[in-house]
């Protein structure tokens, strides 16, 4: 940090900002060097004295502009300790990838989503729940199964399987599984989808208002939390002719993005 301050703070003066009162410039400074990643969340800047050397500066100006800083969320005080870069909070809005719930997605397209119950309710789990779930054969499962329906069409059938500590009473969920998740900080953060072709069995052509032996897609998203445990097991079958995914592919880095239409 020592070299990267004395870069940094050396061009305040000198940042393109003429005529700018001082303690803006600096601000700018920094929120730069943040957003291009010059200086990182957690990483300590100098102290006040040590930039308004640095800056030619005076110490009130550093202290304005510090100050702002701080109630704008980019740096952070620890009493005794210094001023530091803050933490990136909502890492998951700066991911790629959308983890989106069907209500959502409907809604961006402008379609009214609502549900047909299938089931709901709290069984003793099954192996693939057990498995998935991390549970152990005497603890519970909660089971939502749905007729997912967009502006009177059914477009699929899900059947989603939670902890108990998760979602204690199925019963609770409305028009939305997310939302409900999103009140007790439980909404997943990561998913996993898993999609594969199959052809309709007769109960659910019949459940999806198409003929026996349709083509469907056939998904199987498995959801975490931030902190690595799994949050939801669902088991979907949408309408193959009302129903694409779009994935988009970048060359070159680990991240791509997935993205249902
Ligand atoms: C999506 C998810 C499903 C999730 C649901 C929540 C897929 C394939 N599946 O349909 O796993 O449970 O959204 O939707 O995208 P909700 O919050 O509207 O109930």
């Amino acid at each position: 940090m020592v070299e990267l301050a004395d870069r940094i703070f050396a061009t305040v003066k000198d940042n393109g900002q003429r005529g700018a009162p001082l303690y803006l410039r600096l601000k700018k400074t920094i929120e730069d060097a943040v957003q291009r990643g010059i200086i990182g969340p957690g990483d300590a800047l100098p102290s006040e004295r040590d930039i308004a050397i640095k800056a030619d500066i005076s110490r009130v100006t550093v202290r304005k502009a510090v100050q702002d800083l701080v109630k704008g969320g980019v740096l952070i005080q620890r009493h005794g300790s210094g001023t530091f870069v803050a933490p990136r909070v909502d890492r998951v809005e700066q991911s790629l990838s959308r983890l989106t719930s069907f209500t959502e997605d409907m809604a961006r397209r402008g379609m009214a989503a609502r549900s047909e119950w299938l089931d709901r309710g709290i069984y003793p789990p099954s192996p693939d729940e057990m498995m998935v779930l991390g549970l152990s054969a005497k603890e519970l499962v909660a089971r939502v199964s749905r007729l997912r329906i967009a502006d009177g069409t059914p477009l699929a059938i899900e059947r989603a399987s939670l902890p108990t500590a998760a979602l204690p009473d199925p019963e609770a969920v409305t028009s939305s599984l997310y939302l409900e998740l999103e009140k007790t900080g439980n909404r997943p953060v990561r998913a996993v989808q898993r999609i594969s072709a199959a052809n309709l069995g007769e109960a659910d052509a019949r459940l999806l208002d198409v003929p026996a032996g349709s083509a469907s897609l056939r998904i199987e998203r498995i959801s975490y939390l931030a902190t690595g445990r799994v949050i939801e097991f669902t088991r979907s079958i949408y309408r193959g002719d009302a129903y694409d995914f779009v994935a988009e592919l970048r060359l070159g880095g680990s991240e791509t993005t997935g993205d249902s239409q």
